[in-house]
């Protein structure tokens, strides 16, 4: 049971009441025995003048071990491809176990790792450097090189952190695969970043069921540039193994000498591949390196978190598959030595109150997850995480999408119970670190804003047009500067990077693809994707990769796939589809098609419903007007639909969807 203030254990009406009232409040100071120790009251993050960003962000790289001190810190030379730090060398698993164990910090748990199952692990630093040497000595003998890319795909086990900093260890960039995504994705992913291995589990578990990984990943069928598969045994199901191409993680493993030097890296080698979601069918591959984004991520994980490595007990809930993983659970929180805890399963198996048990059983105090869990939560109510003891907890995070005052309210009262500073952290798989965030402990917060840009960081609200400043309204949230942990390019594909991202403006204003609005005291508010990107659970997906997917199945002609507001994900996908010929559609042939993209991408690719339409909106160029399909999933009014080659069908397809519902 609880110890901590029963005064603030309240559910039911006294709960609704109480956030009724924060509701009106809008603005929610430091509280004040957490500002006055907090690492962030001395910093005043809008302050710095645009000469002192580059010396800032070098005076956070010197905090970590250099092999080759840097003399460059920003090249500006030829933008936008900036780099940093570039006549330095390091290490980053040096940085993230070696230094922390020399330090007499060996015996610190690194991760309290959870299985679904109630199985509990404890991951010291020295054992994670001694698997990380075995492993890079493993991944030596199986011929992978600096510069030879690893794909990684495996569940939220403590070998998904072995593999990454073993990779980094011998400078063999990973490319990991979130443990969601279908074999047939995860090859796609293989083949356009040319992985020479994988490291994959023979299967994985969720919410009790068991499956298998690495026989369904060969059943999608061959890749000539994969020399190798190793695979974990993880829930211990028999496995196809092919001799000569196929070995057991543990097994190579053992036979692996103990010690492999941490060999120095260029700053700018990529330590990095991951795959996001864009606005065409093709996945970006995401280039970040070794120096600049290790500065980004810890030092940001110190600001933001208010992290001390001595007290705190950190808990990120993401996958290690999406790039607040990487940042976050594995490079950020190692780096600065912490404690953190690793959990395998869902937050609602095998009970809804199991974060809160994980939470009183580790003694979490930092705890960051995203608005989506927060609202699950929520409908689960107050009564689960009230019987624990959350005493412990002292700053609370929120990271993916834009955060409904509602849910940051419960969030600050139920979890928080009014004494932890809320951080809504904006940044990207692009941006490589937090960018815009409260500083606990120093900024004025506001349920739904991420408040404002980090120390180092210069972000902008600018006009579509002109790309002029928007003092206060609504424009495109724009970078101005360079930042260290910024990606470097699109994987093979220097033109999109510049396209994508340094066009509109010029190479040296980076289109982040959100819209914001800064409020009459600067602060902002991410209102969400500008582009033809879906985000559901705070995942980023693409229109038009699933929309290609549908078009795959051999029913469909035709198919367009917007976005709809979703009070729990916050967006669900819809997809419009025009069968081929005759064909009806039917409650199966809906399941089908869902399937077949769940087959294809991924479950949450699966689009919410599926409305049947025999045409689809189009403009007189004959481009599909998305912006109508999403005005009638939202109940909006129509607009202007003029430029409509046949604007009558509009009646008719609001009453279809009307029946889809
Ligand atoms: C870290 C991560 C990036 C997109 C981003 C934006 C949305 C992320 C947010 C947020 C509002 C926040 N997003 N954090 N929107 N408030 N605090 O999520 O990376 O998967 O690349 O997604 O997510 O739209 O552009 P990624």
């Amino acid at each position: 049971m609880s110890t901590s203030a029963p005064s603030l254990l309240l559910s039911g009406e006294q709960l609704d009441r109480r956030l009724e009232e924060l509701l009106q409040q809008k603005r929610f100071s430091p509280p004040a025995h957490f500002a006055a120790t907090a690492r962030g009251r001395g910093a005043a993050p809008d302050v710095l003048a645009e000469s002192d960003q580059a010396a800032f962000w070098a005076e956070q790289a010197r905090t970590l071990h250099w092999d080759t001190p840097f003399a460059s810190v920003l090249d500006e030379s030829n933008p936008p491809f900036y780099t940093w730090f570039a006549d330095g060398t390091l290490n980053v698993s040096y940085n993230c176990l070696d230094r922390h164990v020399l330090a007499g910090h060996g015996d610190r748990v690194a991760f309290h790792w959870a299985g679904e199952e109630g199985e509990q692990r404890a991951i010291t630093y020295a054992e994670l450097l001694r698997d990380v040497q075995r492993f890079a000595n493993a991944l030596k003998r199986l011929g992978v090189g600096k510069g030879d890319i690893v794909g990684i795909y495996l569940p939220m086990i403590p070998e998904v952190v072995v593999a990454m900093l073993a990779c980094a260890r011998i400078g063999a960039p990973h490319n990991v695969v979130f443990g969601g995504f279908a074999p047939e994705a995860v090859k796609d992913r293989m083949k356009v970043s040319a992985a020479k291995v994988l490291v994959t589990a023979d299967g994985g578990r969720r919410k009790g069921k068991t499956m298998p990984v690495k026989a369904a990943y060969d059943a999608a069928g061959e890749l000539d540039s994969l020399e190798h598969i190793v695979v974990v045994r993880h829930v211990g199901i028999d496995v196809p193994m092919r001799p000569g191409r196929d070995v057991f993680y543990d097994e190579i493993l053992a036979a692996a000498d103990d010690v492999c030097p941490a060999h120095p890296m260029e700053a700018e080698h990529p330590l990095f591949i991951l795959y996001s979601s864009g606005s065409t069918a093709k996945p970006k591959g995401i280039v970040h390196t070794t120096g600049g984004y290790l500065t980004g991520v810890s030092s940001t994980h110190k600001l933001v978190f208010d992290l001390d490595s001595e007290r705190d007990v950190f808990w990120c809930t993401a996958d290690v598959g999406w790039v607040t993983g990487h940042s976050y659970i594995v490079y950020g929180p190692l780096c600065n030595g912490a404690t953190s805890v690793m959990f395998e399963g869902a937050p609602d198996y095998p009970h809804r109150g199991i974060w809160w048990e994980l939470i009183e059983r580790y003694g979490v105090t930092v705890f960051y997850t995203a608005p989506t869990a927060i609202r699950a939560c929520m409908k689960w109510g107050a009564e689960e995480p009230n019987v624990h003891d959350l005493s412990t907890l002292r700053v609370l995070g929120s990271v993916g999408e834009p955060i409904n005052p509602k849910a940051w309210l419960w969030y600050h009262v139920v979890v928080g119970r009014e004494r932890c500073p809320i951080v809504d952290t904006w940044w990207q798989t692009e941006t490589g670190q937090i960018m815009i965030s409260p500083v606990p402990g120093h900024t004025e917060t506001k349920p739904g804003s991420a408040c404002q840009a980090l120390p180092g960081v210069v972000a902008d609200v600018v006009d579509e047009k002109t790309g002029e400043s928007v003092v206060q309204g609504q424009g495109l949230l724009v970078l101005k500067r360079p930042w260290p942990a910024m990606l470097r390019t699109l994987y093979g594909e220097d033109e999109r990077y510049v396209k994508t991202y340094w066009s509109r403006f010029g190479p040296e204003t980076y289109v982040v693809g959100d819209a914001a609005i800064r409020d009459q005291d600067g602060s902002l508010w991410i209102v969400g994707r500008i582009d033809d990107v879906i985000n559901v659970s705070g995942h980023r997906l693409s229109t038009a990769e699933v929309e290609s997917v549908i078009m795959t199945h051999a029913k469909v002609a035709e198919a367009a796939v917007v976005a709809q507001s979703d009070a729990s994900t916050g967006q669900a996908i819809v997809a419009f589809v025009i069968l081929r010929g005759e064909l009806e559609g039917t409650p199966e042939l809906e399941a089908e098609i869902r399937e077949h993209v769940a087959r294809y991408i991924g479950k949450i690719s699966r689009p919410k419903c599926i409305v049947w339409i025999d045409e689809l909106p189009k403009t007189n160029s004959a481009k599909i007007m998305r912006r109508l399909l999403r005005d009638i999933m939202e109940g909006r009014p129509l607009g202007d639909v003029t430029t409509l080659s046949d604007p009558a069908a509009m009646a008719d397809l609001a009453r279809r969807v009307a029946a889809a519902q």
